[in-house]
């Protein structure tokens, strides 16, 4: 049985039968002989199922908030923004969906025709992360469904209340029980599914986990998409508002409780700046209401994992043992129940130091004085991640300059922690591999055919 627990008072909410070797081979099976109707189906009816699924989500949201917030410890507010924000998101892939799957010519002269188009891939695994399951989960299934995939979800099992609900709303919606199937359990569950000869394999989650993944699907020659973590970086010039960056900053690591994909992990100030951005981010992540999740004006929750407070406990000791001043938090609180990480703000940090170089995924950020534009560049790119980097300026010229020095998928002048439906999401690194999103993340479910076409 797979226990979910309340990750803020520690209690057991549900157990849920596990997907058995047998039962996933069965999955796979059903998806496979039902994903040819399923392409075949006029794609204004897949459509229509992603809307009915999008209307589920607005009837439902409050009640969906609730079952996110209990698993996952996600503040309430914060909960419901996110089923909020996934409707934009679904609504970029509607909107796009025809667009992108329709086919192109591309050539037509004396009779000969050459046309593009966009096969689905067939039968996807879709192994996902629990911090935001709304987000990456849809990223993957909405465009994979509309392109005419049948799909194996496995949600994390952090987040396998909200993956069921998924799976409920999408069949409410239309899109038949195999074409959608809901994979129930952990790691062990996700390399059962792997053993399957599925088309793609889609993956959120941490470096480590992925690379297994890699390695494991390698000799099948199967697409894969990894979105993996990130040590995301943001310089602050001196010519900015310090109090005005540091607010948008203290958001950007902390938002979540620090565990989204694009986290502000580690911040870079201009010497001329240090003292007052400091002080201002200090003052913001004080103000920060930590608490029960469940409650309107909590902010911080509890780490969903309970695991991660020890990460965070041991980078925080690494970095004190090596000269860094922890000027607020730096320890676990002491919670009935839960598992609770204090929002921490150090300073004297350095890259000798695990927080600064390794993934923390908590409320807790690094801040380290640069002298110029050509420091931060090294610093920012003294990491083996990729994800995104900002730069907070007054000009644009100059950010753009830094930016396009550094190595990540997504980039940020005067802001951060932001994610559009209109932009690919990717990595560069061990941030992953493939993108999400844009309308190349529509046609990433499909592989194209080349259509060579002479009239007699
Ligand atoms: O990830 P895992 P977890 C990072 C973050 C976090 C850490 C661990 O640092 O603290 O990863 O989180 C399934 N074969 N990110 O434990 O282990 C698993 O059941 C097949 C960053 O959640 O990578 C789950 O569904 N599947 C990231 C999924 O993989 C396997 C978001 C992810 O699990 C498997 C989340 C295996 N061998 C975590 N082992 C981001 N991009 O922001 C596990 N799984």
């Amino acid at each position: 049985m797979l226990k979910i627990i309340n990750p803020a008072q520690g209690g057991t909410i549900a157990e849920l039968a596990e997907d058995s070797a047998d039962s996933v081979l069965a999955k796979y099976k059903a998806a496979r002989a039902a994903q040819p109707a399923w392409a075949a189906t006029p794609l204004a009816a897949r459509l229509a199922a992603i809307r009915r699924f999008r209307a589920g989500i607005v009837d439902h949201l409050e009640r969906l908030a609730a079952i996110l917030t209990s698993e996952v410890g996600k503040p309430i507010r914060q909960s419901r923004n996110e089923l909020n924000g996934l409707l934009g998101r679904v609504d970029f892939f509607v909107d796009q969906a025809e667009g992108a799957l329709a086919p192109r010519e591309v050539f037509s002269d004396s009779g000969m025709r050459e046309v593009i188009t966009n096969e689905p891939l067939g039968v996807i695994a879709n192994i996902s992360a629990w911090n935001y399951p709304y987000f990456v989960g849809s990223n993957v299934f909405v465009p994979a469904l509309l392109a005419g995939n049948a799909v194996l979800y496995k949600p994390s099992e952090y987040a396998m209340l909200t993956g069921l609900e998924i799976g409920k709303l999408l069949h409410a919606s239309g899109v038949p029980q195999d074409v959608f199937s809901v994979l129930v359990g952990g790691g062990r569950v996700g390399i059962e599914l792997l053993k399957e000869p599925v088309d793609g394999v889609f993956f959120t989650g941490s470096y480590a986990t992925g690379a297994r993944i890699a390695q494991a699907v390698a000799p099948r020659l199967t697409k894969l998409q990894l979105e993996l973590g990130g040590k995301d970086p943001t310089y602050v010039c001196d010519d900015v508002d310090p109090a005005t960056a540091a607010a948008s900053l203290a958001d950007g690591a902390m938002y979540n409780t620090g565990q989204s994909c694009c986290s502000v992990e580690r911040i870079y100030v201009q010497a001329a700046s240090f003292d007052a951005f400091v002080a201002a981010f200090v003052k913001e992540v004080q103000g920060f209401k930590v608490g029960d999740p469940t409650h309107e004006d909590s902010y911080i929750g509890p780490l969903t994992r309970a695991q991660q407070v020890k990460v965070l406990q041991i980078q925080v000791a690494d970095a004190v043992a090596k000269g860094a001043r922890v000027l607020t938090g730096g320890h676990a609180l002491d919670l009935p129940g839960g598992h609770w990480f204090a929002p921490t703000v150090l300073v004297n940090v350095n890259h000798d130091m695990t927080v600064m170089r390794e993934e923390s995924f908590g409320p807790i950020i690094g801040i380290q004085s640069v002298a110029d534009d050509a420091e931060a560049v090294r610093l920012m790119n003294d990491t083996d991640y990729g994800l995104t980097a900002g730069v907070y300026t007054r000009d644009e010229a100059r950010a753009r300059q830094v930016l396009a020095q550094v190595h990540a998928g997504s980039v940020y002048w005067n802001c951060c922690d932001r994610v559009s439906p209109r932009l690919p999401w990717s990595g560069v690194k061990h941030s992953g591999v493939g993108l999400t999103l844009s309308t190349e993340g529509i046609t990433a479910f499909t592989r194209p055919k080349a259509w060579h076409l002479r009239s007699a």
